[in-house]
């Protein structure tokens, strides 16, 4: 069994009883009362879903397994000459809670490797869409296409103990996640370099193999593992997160439950805001006929797009009410990289005036940025202008955190998710309203 595969296994007999403990004495301990807009309003803040890979803070941010992001980006391993840590070592760190050593790492980068050949129907799945597909909708059949590999469903059928269920599950999700640069780069490949795919290097680690698949050399390497690593976990109320865990409460397997997750991933209000950022920036640079906007024709920018109804792409969050750290660590990535870059300026100018203009139309609860806001200018600058991909960068780094976390439900037995539903006419009693 592989260290990182044993010290799961020890951390799950360890945490069971806490949670055995809570459900045996203090099931009628009260949490929290739900008011009517919370119901009206997309169950924001009801708190009903546990996760302890990570936690979002309004103010702080995320914390991975209680790491800052800055601190996740310092302590987890390096390889030498990069400045971003392996995938691999985040992976071990959402799953067991521990800063792994770069000997652990790199079993798990070998253990990667080694799962990391894509079945050949895969590859014509792809290649049997038609090439107005968005890359998105490709990406889910492709990981949807590989149910039929599912581990857990074999052990199943064969009468499979409920305690047993996290260990198949482990083995599912670590051959998808092995495969996911494989399939990203591809689609890639497939729709806008001419189906010419370059091989994968087993040699490579997670980041630095796709970086290779997808054509670039470095530092674009350390740009994927800065963008698999700052998308990886968001807490589990998300929509991505949170759909990933619900299906597979069903005991849907890890195929399903991750195309699923990659289907709530791909609304603009959820990881295609990223697309719709450089879809945004690059009307208004159209407009702007290649000079860099002044701030008072930034501002009417960003006026005239909130007077159309639209939104601003890249601002605004449910949970969060600063600045995202995501945001802030791609942002120094800019400043060092590209400081003169000038979709990097559009940025910098929208951060300057769109937070004020948010709160004067007094709307939005989070005038600041987002992950969204930064991502695609790092990825138009490194040659990958075909923005509707971005999406699929983000679902490979989303996968990380979702199918650690279903591993866990699966170790902790978590049971099928069945919140309860009410009419309008229940709320209006509720509140009084109706008799
Ligand atoms: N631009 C304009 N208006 C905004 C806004 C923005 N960026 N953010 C919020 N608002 C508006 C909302 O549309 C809402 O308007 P109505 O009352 O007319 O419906 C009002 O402000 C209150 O919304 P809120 O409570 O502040 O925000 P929500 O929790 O409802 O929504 C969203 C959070 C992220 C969906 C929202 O901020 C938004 O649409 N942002 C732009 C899209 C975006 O960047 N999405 C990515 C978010 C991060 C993420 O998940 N990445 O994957």
């Amino acid at each position: 069994m592989s260290e990182l595969k044993s010290l799961l296994y020890q951390k799950i007999e360890e945490h069971r009883p806490r949670v055995a403990n809570l459900l045996q004495k203090y099931g009628d301990v009260k949490i929290a009362d739900v008011t009517v807009s919370q119901v009206l309003g997309g169950m924001r803040g009801i708190k009903s879903l546990v996760t302890d890979i990570s936690y979002l803070d309004p103010n702080e941010g995320i914390r991975y397994r209680g790491y800052t992001l800055p601190e996740v980006f310092e302590k987890l391993p390096k390889a030498k000459g990069s400045e971003m840590p392996y995938v691999e070592g985040l992976f071990f760190l959402l799953l067991t809670g521990e800063m792994p050593t770069d000997a652990q790492v790199h079993e798990v980068i070998n253990d990667f490797s080694n799962r990391r050949i894509l079945p050949r129907y895969v590859y014509e799945v792809i290649d049997a869409y038609p090439c107005c597909s968005h890359p998105m909708s490709i990406f889910s059949s492709a990981i949807m296409t590989m149910q039929r590999e599912s581990f857990f469903n074999r052990k199943y059928k064969t009468g499979l103990n409920k305690m047993d269920y996290w260990d198949s599950t482990y083995e599912d999700a670590l051959n998808l996640i092995a495969k996911l640069p494989e399939i990203a780069s591809y689609i890639y490949a497939k729709l806008y370099r001419d189906g010419k795919r370059i091989q994968s290097n087993p040699a490579l680690d997670f980041g630095a193999n796709f970086a290779h698949m997808m054509g670039k050399g470095k530092p674009y390497d350390d740009v994927s593992r800065m963008y698999f690593i700052t998308h990886a976990d968001h807490e589990g109320g998300n929509v991505s997160a949170h759909t990933g865990h619900l299906v597979a409460s069903s005991l849907s397997d890890v195929y399903y439950s991750t195309s699923a997750m990659v289907n709530g991933l791909a609304g603009p209000l959820h990881g295609l805001a990223n697309q719709e950022v450089l879809r945004w920036l690059q009307d208004m640079r159209e407009k702007m006929g290649g000079e860099i906007p002044t701030e008072a024709q930034m501002k009417q920018f960003v006026w005239d797009t909130l007077n159309s109804g639209q939104v601003i792409p890249g601002y605004g969050h449910a949970v969060l009410r600063k600045t995202d750290p995501r945001y802030t660590i791609q942002r120094e990535f800019c400043l060092k990289n590209m400081p003169d870059y000038e979709l990097f300026k559009y940025t910098d100018l929208l951060y300057k005036v769109v937070p004020q203009i948010l709160l004067d139309q007094g709307k939005a609860k989070n005038p600041w940025p987002n992950v969204d806001a930064q991502s695609g200018i790092i990825q138009w600058y490194y040659g990958i202008t075909e923005f509707d991909f971005y999406t699929v960068l983000f679902g490979v780094g989303r996968s990380l955190g979702v199918l650690a976390n279903i591993i866990w439900d699966r170790a902790l037995g978590y049971p099928l998710e069945r919140p309860k539903s009410i009419t309008t006419d229940m709320l209006e009693q509720l509140a009084g309203v109706k008799k």
